[in-house]
């Protein structure tokens, strides 16, 4: 990767999903070094802080179901309407925004925050789950398993709607990559519409270098390629911070094989890293292994 301006951006929200701590990402992956680590591989690295929404999570989270059955409904809107503000700010510096979580409904505000310079934003949504629900399919009512749905246009319109109106992605432009735990709604919506699945088991298949290049090639026609990384992908015997552990995921050594093909490619243009939960950790360790993840996504390589 050719030396970039990274605007590290924390999302410290827990509104998506029911579980204490995950708002401690950000913190728990910059006191591994986070920015030391970045600026290392060569690169221009500038610390945003985090981005608060008007409501705080550390006294719990309120799980107010909304008539849509969506819980924490205007928590998660008014911090994914600040988020994308960010990140849009960010990108028209011609920065890279790389957004560390928190959980994964920030998605919705980091790409939403990306719809008004890229149009044909490709995807790669590495993860052990679909994250593709709606207010109709979700079992749970937990908003981290909906982004991809909110930002195709499904569910609740004033989430479709932040930042701008309508749909922020195309079915074409998305890549799952490592899913083993999707619902019933999703695995019907993902065939409906065909959008691109590598699930676990091609993975163990084909190896994630493959699957990665095969992604590349197969979102070689859009303007922008934004990753969004969940740490649940990864194999709950290496990733014990995160709150929805899901057996027989990826090892770190695979993923950094992958990550370092996904570096090469210029098409990159920002990156989630979400799901990091420090109360839930062994020593801060996930939050270390995030780090690493992070130095491979911005290039660095064994030799
Ligand atoms: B994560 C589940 N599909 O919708 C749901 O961690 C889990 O961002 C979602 O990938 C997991 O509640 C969301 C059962
Ligand atoms: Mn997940
Ligand atoms: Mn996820
Ligand atoms: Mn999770």
């Amino acid at each position: 990767m050719s030396v970039v301006k990274i605007d590290i951006i924390g999302a410290p929200t827990a509104f998506g999903q029911p579980k204490l701590g995950v708002s401690l990402g950000p913190d728990a992956v910059r006191f591994c070094g986070l920015k030391k680590h970045l600026s290392e591989l060569g690169h221009d690295v500038a610390d945003l802080g985090n981005v608060y929404g008007s409501y705080r999570p550390e006294y719990g989270t309120h799980d107010i179901k909304n008539d849509e059955g969506l819980i924490n409904f205007e928590q998660v809107k008014d911090f994914s309407e600040r988020l994308a503000s960010t990140v849009e700010a960010s990108l028209n510096r011609n920065h890279f925004p790389f957004i560390v979580g928190g959980d994964h409904s920030l998605s919705i505000g980091s790409i939403s925050g990306m719809a008004n310079k890229y149009n044909n934003l490709g995807v790669l949504w590495i993860d052990a789950h679909g994250d593709i629900n709606n207010s109709e399919t979700s079992p749970s009512g937990n908003i981290h398993g909906m982004p991809l749905g909110v930002l195709l246009g499904e569910g609740s319109e004033e989430l479709v709607n932040i930042h701008h109106e309508g749909a922020k992605l195309k079915h074409e432009n998305i890549v799952l990559i490592g899913v083993r735990d999707l619902d019933s709604g999703e695995k019907t919506y993902i065939k409906e519409h065909g959008i691109k699945c590598y699930t676990m088991s091609d993975v163990e298949r084909l190896g994630l270098d493959v699957v990665i290049t095969k992604s590349l090639k197969y979102l070689q026609d859009c303007d922008g390629i934004h990753l969004s990384l969940d740490v649940d992908s990864l194999d709950p015997l290496e990733i014990q911070g995160t709150g929805t552990k899901v057996a027989g995921g990826i090892f770190l050594s695979e993923m950094l094989i992958g990550l370092n093909i996904l570096s090469k490619t210029e098409l990159l243009v920002s990156a989630d890293l979400v799901e990091v939960n420090p109360l839930l950790d062994d020593c801060n360790d996930t939050a270390e292994k995030a780090v690493k993840i992070a130095e491979y996504i911005f290039g660095q390589s064994q030799l």
